[in-house]
């Protein structure tokens, strides 16, 4: 087993990468059954490729709250096809699952990155099956499945929300190289959104830096979540739908690239790639990219310097 693709995904880029998110669901909060038809899946796939992702994360299973498991055969059903052929035609492909078995099928059907939103706790076969293949793993945090997140979102220690949210990823780096899987291959996810409540979620964005103590490169995933619905609620208190948070998102997108974060997990990859590329002018004229096309600055283009970007972490 060679460590190649982990390295190369891990190799400084200047900017975050932008993971596109191809949710083969019928039940996601954003974009549940616009994608479960795997030649859909597919052509959003290309979509996303075309608007400037580095990669596409190919999502099974939906983790909205109170969401019900698939089965392991529909969730690789869904998966399994899509991944083969993005990545027949060179797609970089992550897939998003909390099971080993579908880890495993969908590294053999080209996937590079195993996303799980468990971080490796939902299924104790997960690290293992990782630490077998060349993949990158992405651990996010995580305390318990959908149905009962918000029972957990409680974070009484002295160091709040962000110092357990740091607790809790170093012992999942230590339980995954115990298991096998070096902390080299893992890159770790605040889980925004998961067993976190709209104002946790803003106090972790404001502390993600205290992540960075763990010398591992960072995914943010804020992307349409119910937290910026309530940040832009209406005078009734009813907060903002979906389709209308993606604003507040690019400025926490701007703030994820000012602080050199490894990777960010949206659904609007065009925006993102626009807010990256102003980012990266305001950097200074030596990391402007060559284009104003996001499609046309390919992913090994700096869009920023290393240090412009902050990008301390994400070479560690
Ligand atoms: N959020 C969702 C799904 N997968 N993976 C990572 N690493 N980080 C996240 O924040 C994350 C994730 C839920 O969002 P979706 O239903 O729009 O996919």
């Amino acid at each position: 087993m060679s460590d190649g693709r982990a390295a190369a995904l891990l190799a400084p880029l200047g900017r975050p990468r932008v993971m596109g998110v191809v949710n083969v669901t019928p039940d996601s909060f954003s974009d549940g059954g616009r994608y479960l038809d795997t030649g859909a899946a597919v052509e959003h796939g290309l979509a996303l490729l075309a608007d400037g992702a580095d990669v596409l994360d190919i999502g099974g299973e939906s983790t909205r709250p109170g969401a019900t498991r698939p089965l392991v055969a529909d969730e690789l059903g869904r998966v399994v096809p899509v991944i083969e052929r993005l990545a027949a035609q060179g797609a970089t492909v992550s897939v998003d699952t909390m099971r080993a078995e579908v880890a495993r099928a969908a590294v053999d059907a080209g996937a590079a990155i195993v996303n799980d939103v468990s971080g490796g706790l939902a299924d104790p076969g997960m690290a293992a099956a990782v630490a077998a293949t060349d993949a990158l793993f992405v651990a996010m945090h995580w305390r318990s499945h959908s149905t009962r997140m918000y029972d957990l979102a409680v974070y009484d220690g002295p160091g709040g929300v962000v110092g357990a949210v740091v607790d809790e990823l170093a012992d999942r780096l230590e339980a995954l190289a115990a298991a096998g899987l070096a902390p080299e291959r893992v890159v770790l996810d605040p889980g925004l959104g998961f067993a976190k409540r709209g104002e946790q979620n803003w106090e972790l964005l404001r502390g993600l830096d205290a992540l960075d103590a763990l010398g591992r490169p960072v995914l943010v995933g804020a992307s349409r979540k119910s937290f910026l619905g309530a940040l832009l609620a209406g005078p009734d208190g009813e907060p903002r739908g979906v389709e209308g948070r993606e604003h507040a998102h690019q400025a926490v997108i701007a703030d994820c690239a000012r602080r050199g974060t490894w990777g960010v997990r949206v659904h609007d990859v065009r925006a993102t790639r626009d807010t990256l590329a102003a980012v990266a002018a305001l950097a200074g004229p030596s990391s402007a990219p060559s284009s104003s096309s996001p499609s046309s600055s390919a992913s090994s283009q700096p869009l920023a310097t290393d240090a412009a970007a902050g990008c301390g972490t994400v070479s560690s």
